[in-house]
């Protein structure tokens, strides 16, 4: 079977698709020979069909990376895995238009966006690629006639399942740290968006890595993704995605041998407009927050806070904003929001929506369909959304707001934590003390204040409460993926 095929985007025109497994250095078929269909979101049809991973597919995968571990990759130095990491920078720059692409055509986003997620995954690679060589263990003064170290060592063969929000960028936030501290990686790409990763797995191929370091099983979370949870030899399993998969694969760790977790799952984030915010800048940030991925963001600003003061001017100003944003062709070179991924997450938030309607909520604008081909949702905002609601509760995960009048700051902060989640959040006004004593109360993993969603890799970002486990991005991240050995000697 050929393992590439020839696709087509406007802006690369034709290009070569890996469509294989990669294990061991190999691009393979899969043991049961098994492919499944890949969907252009703005135009339901079907773009091609990749190979399809399966348990013994990850056992293959797992077998490789343990060789690799044990051998080759633990004998490789620092410096050249920092060099193989750097080059691999390199090559995904170099082909940052081809990159985008595929991620426009496969996700749905802007090509404008996947320009800039692509940008970040140069940037997160190239940010891992210089801690390789920095990692440093400590010494420990206690005793003359006694020498102590403890240094950081890598965890062993880590499993990363990633989502298809953010599929390029997500790929590189687990392959990063990860392989910068010395483990190997058995990678599983969402099965709505397996594209980007097999092109950016050529490069990996062209780097040098050697054979095992990195695997890549496209596959499905039932299969696939289960069996890296469960998996016996797998030593660490770091996942984003559902809460609800997220507890699944805490369970199987726990029951199968005991791997490390971290997870980063979703999110219903609170973002807060006092009366002495900025209320042109205030609207721009409050319409990215929400709207920025069509609202495919765990950090997605889905609950909006605006202070009685400004409340009716807000909101008009909003509604417009909302209308404006260009929703289309995500090739275009004005789309701002382009279809949500699939015809399930389609389903999920229409249905979110009919459930606001039923609750009693206003739609203020949106809250239909785009068009009539395409999985394209309206930008949408609710008011007269009472806490209880089903969309004031769960993460809707599209382009979907609610929005609620408050009087003070504390009553804004205890609206704001009125959630299981607390992945982010964000404060609009000048006041330097509204903002950090504001920021200092909200149980999030990270709190913007004047702006929103700018995500940096060398800042930590992950979830408070039943957000996750862990964080991703900065020197944190390192601590995912390293467990520390204390040598404790006897001198003579
Ligand atoms: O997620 P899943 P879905 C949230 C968001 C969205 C909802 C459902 O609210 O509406 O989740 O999305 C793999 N064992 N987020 O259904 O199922 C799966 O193959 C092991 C938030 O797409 O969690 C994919 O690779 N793996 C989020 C990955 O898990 C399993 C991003 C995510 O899929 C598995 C995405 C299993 N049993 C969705 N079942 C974020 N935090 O950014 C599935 N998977």
């Amino acid at each position: 079977m050929a393992l590439t095929v020839e696709l087509h985007t406007p802006i690369t025109g034709t290009y070569t698709q890996p469509i294989g497994l990669f294990i061991n250095g190999k691009w393979v078929e899969g043991v049961d020979k098994k492919k499944f269909e890949v969907i252009n979101p703005s135009t339901e049809e079907v773009i091609t069909s990749v190979c399809e991973g399966n348990e013994k597919d990850v056992d293959a995968a797992v077998e490789a990376a343990r060789h690799a571990f044990e051998g080759e990759w633990r004998k490789t130095s620092a410096n050249k895995r920092s060099r193989l990491l750097l080059k691999l920078a390199d090559l995904l720059e170099e082909n940052l238009d081809l990159l985008a692409a595929v991620e426009s055509l496969d996700n749905g986003k802007s090509i404008n966006m996947a320009r800039g997620d692509v940008g970040s995954v140069v940037n997160c690679i190239r940010y891992y690629g210089g801690w390789a060589d920095k990692i440093e263990g400590k010494t420990h003064d206690i005793d003359p006639d006694m020498f102590h170290y403890s240094i950081p060592e890598p965890i062993g063969v880590c499993g990363q399942i990633i989502p298809w929000n953010f599929p390029l960028l997500m790929w590189a936030w687990k392959i990063g740290p990860a392989l910068a501290t010395g483990n190997t990686v058995v990678m599983k790409t969402a099965e709505q968006t397996p594209l980007s990763a097999l092109v950016a797995t050529q490069f990996i191929e062209k780097a040098g890595f050697p054979a095992g370091v990195y695997n890549l099983v496209s596959g499905y979370g039932k299969t696939a993704g289960a069996a890296i949870a469960a998996h016996m030899d797998i030593d660490k399993v770091a996942f984003t995605g559902s809460t609800a998969v997220g507890r699944q694969i805490m369970k199987a760790a726990a029951s199968s041998n005991l791997k490390k977790v971290t997870l980063e799952l979703g999110g219903k984030s609170p973002n807060i407009v006092f009366d002495d915010a900025d209320i042109e800048d205030a609207i721009h940030w409050v319409n990215f927050g929400i709207y920025y991925n069509h609202g495919q963001c765990c950090c997605a600003g889905s609950r909006i806070f605006v202070q009685e003061g400004i409340y009716d001017k807000f909101i008009d100003a909003f509604k417009k904003r909302a209308q404006e944003n260009k929703v289309g062709d995500p090739f275009a070179d004005d789309t701002f929001q382009g279809p949500q991924v699939s015809q399930l997450q389609y389903d999920r938030i229409m249905g979110y929506i009919q459930a606001g309607k039923d609750e009693g909520a206003t739609i203020e604008t949106g809250g239909e369909r785009h068009g009539d081909k395409g999985y394209f949702i309206q930008p949408t905002i609710f008011s007269n959304v009472t806490p209880k609601m089903k969309i004031a509760q769960e993460e809707i995960f599209g382009p979907v707001c609610t929005i609620a009048k408050f009087k003070t700051a504390e009553d804004a902060i205890e609206a704001a934590h009125d959630t299981t989640y607390g992945l982010a959040a964000a404060i609009h006004t000048k006041d330097l003390n509204t903002a950090i004593r504001v920021s200092n109360s909200l149980k999030a993993g990270t709190v913007w204040v004047n702006s929103y969603n700018l995500i940096h890799h060398q800042i930590p970002f992950g979830g408070y409460k039943q957000s996750g486990i862990g964080r991703e991005l900065g020197e944190a991240a390192l601590a995912n993926y390293t467990q520390n050995k204390a040598v404790h000697i006897k001198l003579a």
